[in-house]
């Protein structure tokens, strides 16, 4: 039988520079997440969002630590909130799907999912997300969950944040074409697997997710996938606070999505930027439930 799922709203946006992308929890299941869920096969609960402190009385600086990461404290907060969760979740034998909120809550998704397990991970986005504070252009935390979790540069020995079951090797990153110097030599310099459009464009997109999903699924319990929405082209998903163009396609974000579903190693996944302040008619929220039912089995016949 399939596992149920379970829908954690993290209406946060205190790792991005946008406004807007607290409100995708709400916009996501306006849009029909969990009937599109249930046309999966699935049973659906919805655990409602996990608070979240006000913004606008918070002051981005951080008060120690981590420098140059805007409002850690709050990212902090959030991250632990999440993790507990999808760490409960998991123990009830369903799969966490966790509603950004942006990027800046895959800390405490992949903290959770890798509390009591060996996990891999396929990162589906745009953007690398493997700024450390040290190297961060922007100081926006969503640009940093993976090195977070990997416990890398100054996120080293910091416990909230490092995923514990995860390793560098487990990580496949795929659809990469926005990428900052640092982060880029953080990247070759990693044993995380890296697939950016132009390898996409070489090999197609079935390929290079079946490579992503043997490197994520090698030796581990299960698979964490994280999807940002800028992932896709703007086209396709103009709501998001980063777009950039020359991004996954509508068919071929599906496909890769049946492809996560088809090898049945799904763990935990998340959907991620969704704004709908940026959005065009609700759509990219629409596209996140479909991609999302994708994962969880949905087929056309
Ligand atoms: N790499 C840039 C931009 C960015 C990363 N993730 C998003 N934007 N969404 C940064 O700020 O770290
Ligand atoms: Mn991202
Ligand atoms: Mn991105």
């Amino acid at each position: 039988m399939t596992r149920p799922a379970r829908i954690i709203g993290a209406p946060t946006d205190y790792g991005a520079n946008r406004r807007g992308v607290d409100m995708g929890p709400s916009a996501i299941r306006y849009a029909g997440l969990a009937k599109q869920l249930e046309s999966a096969g699935i049973t659906v609960e919805d655990a409602g969002d996990l608070p979240v402190p006000l913004a606008d009385e918070r002051d981005p600086e951080p008060a120690s630590g981590l420098a140059n990461a805007k409002f850690i404290e709050e990212v902090e907060e959030v991250s632990t909130r999440i993790a507990d969760e999808v760490a409960a979740t998991l123990a009830d034998d369903t799969t966490p799907v966790v509603l950004g909120g942006d990027h800046s809550i895959a800390i405490g998704s992949m903290a959770g999912s890798a509390r009591d397990a060996e996990i891999g991970v396929i990162w589906f986005d745009a953007h690398g997300d493997f700024n450390t504070p040290t190297t961060s252009p922007s100081g926006n935390v969503h640009g940093m969950p993976l090195a977070a979790a990997l416990g890398i540069g100054d996120f080293e020995g910091v416990g909230w944040a490092n995923a514990r079951g995860l390793k560098e090797e487990n990580v496949a990153l795929v659809g990469l074409r926005d990428l900052d110097a640092a982060e880029k030599e953080a990247i070759r310099t990693s044993d995380v697997t890296a697939f950016t459009m132009s390898d996409v464009d070489e090999r197609g997109m079935t390929e290079v997710v079946d490579d992503a999903l043997a490197v994520a699924s090698d030796g581990t319990d299960g698979v964490h996938v994280s999807l940002d929405l800028d992932w896709l082209d703007p086209k396709e998903a103009p709501g998001v606070g980063t777009p950039v163009r020359g991004g996954a396609s509508y068919r071929e974000a599906h496909s890769a999505l049946e492809q996560v579903a088809s090898a049945g190693v799904l763990r935990s996944l998340e959907v991620v930027e969704v704004n709908p302040i940026l959005d065009q008619h609700n759509e990219t929220a629409e596209l996140a439930t479909e991609l999302a039912a994708s994962a969880l089995g949905k087929r056309i016949l």
